[in-house]
């Protein structure tokens, strides 16, 4: 892997102490960490064993405060590269310079969850990513949805405070599906885009590595003749954008609550290096009105249809960190940190971001000095004025702090510095909302209509499964009438389910935006988890052959049997009964003789078919398929030759219109 400027700089922080003979934080060597000192072998502890008071004190201090937000998380440093100068729109010099590899900082998170919660929630994702660009650093503090819950920051706290656990009972745990949040959304229906988001397959991603990334804001593009563009980002993944489903997800929660956050580490540590294309939607100033909805309204899309999404570059992830705490933990995004040539728009929403990430990091990080931490520094060098604090590294060695100076030069401003934007602003102060902020509805809509009919139906099941957990009648009724004035067979889908009347029909839009859609998506088979189930009997040959293909295609394979050691002649991976089909995307089944009396295999096969996965079989494979007596044969592959047909259908991902009406596993 190639050194880059912040591996270097990272490099002069890392401690290996794994050698080294153990001290105190003074310095001093340490005799015994197994005993503290006392009077006597069985008598008090003495407060000069100045070693264990240190111990405990800094085990006590262990913990700083979680994000209040965007908890739960996992992080990679990588590198981002412009394909073609973009100085027409922007003058901000890491996209300018197709030549130079910016480096990077990702961290991917869920939103209402504790640090500890399971990763694979039904919950929005967080796609925040620090670039270390040679002018500062630029923040993208964006999500894998591209509209927000609110319109104004005003709503945040209490947006967040419903969503999250009950204040009473602290239940429950990264969940949407309680009173609060659907009472929040029913009094508020500003929220109902974003919940539609919520409520499809978008929420519950197969992976970090296949999920798209949005700015969600509309920002600007500045040039050096100080032109403006408004400008909205897209992150598109490379492996394609892919789901799990929600019956698998809950199997997940207690199989592997770490299953997105394992997904990122081993695939980076395996040399599959995650990428993701960097688009954008340009606006020209002019045009700002042209879309029948406001560019500064959060919960709003340009549909990908009107605006073309423009690809510019490529971000790449290639290496884990060293330290959860001091890299992914410590790690500081704020929406501020932008560089000449980047600039805000007024979306409400935006701009109280601007405040909120810099007073967030002054609590949780315990001072003003966080942009010292190794992971936060940007790589041009810090030269100001500014002085002291909690946790100071630097020695400033000048005479002076403070501009101007005739002692020691000072820190001149520079005339090339970030220049804002020199927008005309000119109005009342008012606490209104742009009456172009007000229709709720119709981008519901829009989402709805271009869904395929197995999306819509998982959209239908979510609503069923939230609104079956809220226990106050009037908030499924409030949130139903609002689903009426989105889309009368969303409405009757959901109303049936819960033994509701349906709401009056309202009349509603047929546009659609096909690029909103996860259906058809092209994929492959690169980095999927294909589960071969084998036990001593089977036909070696015949198995590895597959496997030889699906390998050569980035497919990663783990061999399951009915115990560790040896199956046959090749090596076992797992025990059957330590692993779960949940945590795979596709199944190839090896032997039948033994596999089919196994209740535990056959489980694993009608629970993979359950949730849409390919399933093949090789040799007496097929008398284990024939034990699981699957309903159907959609995507399960058995002529020969099996591997390419396979690895299809792996790419595809998932057979969702499969009929799983009679399988009870
Ligand atoms: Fe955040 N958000 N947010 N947010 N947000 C935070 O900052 C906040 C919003 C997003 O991996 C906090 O360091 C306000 C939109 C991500 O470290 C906090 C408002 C979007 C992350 C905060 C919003 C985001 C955060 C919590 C409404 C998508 C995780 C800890 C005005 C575009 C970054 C922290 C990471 C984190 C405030 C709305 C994305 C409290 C007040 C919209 C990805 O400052």
């Amino acid at each position: 892997m190639t050194k880059d400027a912040k591996n270097r700089q990272l490099d002069q922080h890392r401690v290996r102490s794994a050698d080294a003979a153990m001290t105190t934080d003074q310095g001093i060597r340490v005799d015994d960490t197994d005993n503290s000192l006392r009077a006597g072998t069985r008598g008090p502890t003495l407060m000069e064993d100045f070693h264990v008071r240190e111990k405990l004190t800094r085990f006590d201090h262990e913990r700083i405060p979680e994000r209040v937000v965007h908890a739960r998380g996992a992080g990679a440093y990588g590198h981002f590269q412009v394909y073609e100068p973009l100085a027409e729109w922007t003058a901000a010099q890491f996209l300018n310079d197709p030549s130079a590899r910016t480096p990077v900082f990702v961290r991917f998170s869920t939103v209402a969850g504790s640090r500890g919660s399971a990763d694979t929630v039904r919950d929005v994702r967080g796609f925040a990513t620090k670039f270390f660009t040679p002018q500062g650093n630029f923040d993208l503090v964006g999500n894998n949805m591209p509209v927000f819950f609110i319109q104004d920051g005003a709503k945040f706290p209490d947006f967040v405070h419903a969503v999250k656990p009950e204040p009473h009972n602290e239940i429950p745990q990264a969940q949407s599906a309680h009173d609060t949040f659907w009472d929040f959304v029913q009094l508020q229906p500003e929220t109902l885009h974003m919940v539609m988001w919520l409520m499809s397959d978008r929420a519950i991603p197969r992976s970090y590595r296949m999920m798209q990334g949005f700015g969600v804001h509309t920002f600007r593009f500045v040039n050096a003749a100080g032109q403006g563009t408004f400008v909205k980002f897209h992150w598109k993944p490379l492996l394609g954008s892919h789901s799990l489903v929600w019956d698998e997800v809950l199997r997940i929660q207690g199989n592997d609550p770490d299953f997105n956050r394992r997904d990122l580490w081993e695939a980076i540590e395996q040399g599959a290096f995650p990428e993701w294309e960097l688009g954008v939607q340009l606006v020209p100033e002019e045009r700002e009105h042209e879309f029948g909805v406001d560019l500064l309204d959060p919960t709003k899309i340009i549909p990908e249809e009107v605006v073309p999404v423009r690809p510019v570059g490529r971000l790449v992830l290639d290496r884990n960190p060293d330290n959860f705490f001091a890299e992914t933990e410590q790690v500081a995004f704020h929406v501020a940190n932008v560089v000449p040539g980047i600039d805000f728009s007024n979306d409400p929403l935006l701009q109280a971001r601007l405040f909120s990430y810099l007073d967030t990091q002054l609590i949780r990080l315990g001072g003003p000095n966080f942009a010292q931490l190794p992971v936060n520094r940007p790589l041009t060098g810090v030269h100001n004025d500014q002085r002291d604090g909690y946790g100071q590294h630097l020695v400033h060695t000048s005479r002076t702090s403070y501009a101007p100076n005739s002692l020691s030069g000072g820190c001149p401003a520079a005339g090339d510095g970030y220049r804002h934007f020199q927008e005309r602003v000119d109005g009342r102060k008012v606490r209104e909302r742009s009456p172009s902020f007000a229709d709720h509805y119709s981008q519901a809509t829009l989402f709805w209509n271009s869904m395929s009919d197995w999306e819509k139906q998982h959209i239908a099941e979510a609503f069923l499964f939230e609104l079956g957990h809220v226990t106050q009648g009037p908030i499924k009724q409030g949130v139903l009438a609002h689903l009426g004035a989105i889309h009368p067979d969303l409405a009757a889908l959901v109303a049936a389910g819960l033994g509701l009347a349906v709401p009056e029909r309202t009349e509603v839009h047929d546009r659609t935006s096909p690029a909103l859609s996860l259906a058809g998506r092209p994929g492959t088979p690169a980095t999927r988890k294909v589960a071969v189930l084998m036990a001593d009997g089977a036909d070696a040959d015949a198995v590895l052959a597959v496997r030889r293909r699906l390998e050569e295609l980035g497919a990663v394979c783990e061999v399951l049997a009915p115990r560790e050691g040896m199956a046959g002649e090749v090596a076992v991976d797992k025990r059957l009964g330590t692993a779960a089909s949940v945590l795979y995307d596709a199944v190839l089944l090896a032997d039948g003789k033994q596999l089919a009396q196994l209740g535990q295999a056959v489980h694993f096969i009608r629970e993979a078919y359950k949730h849409g996965k390919p399933i093949a079989a090789v040799g007496t494979g097929l008398e284990l398929l024939h034990a699981a007596a699957l309903p159907g044969d959609r995507g399960v592959i058995t002529g020969d030759p099996v591997a390419d047909a396979f690895a299809e259908a792996i790419g595809a991902h998932r057979f969702y219109d499969r009929d799983i009406s009679t399988l009870a596993a």
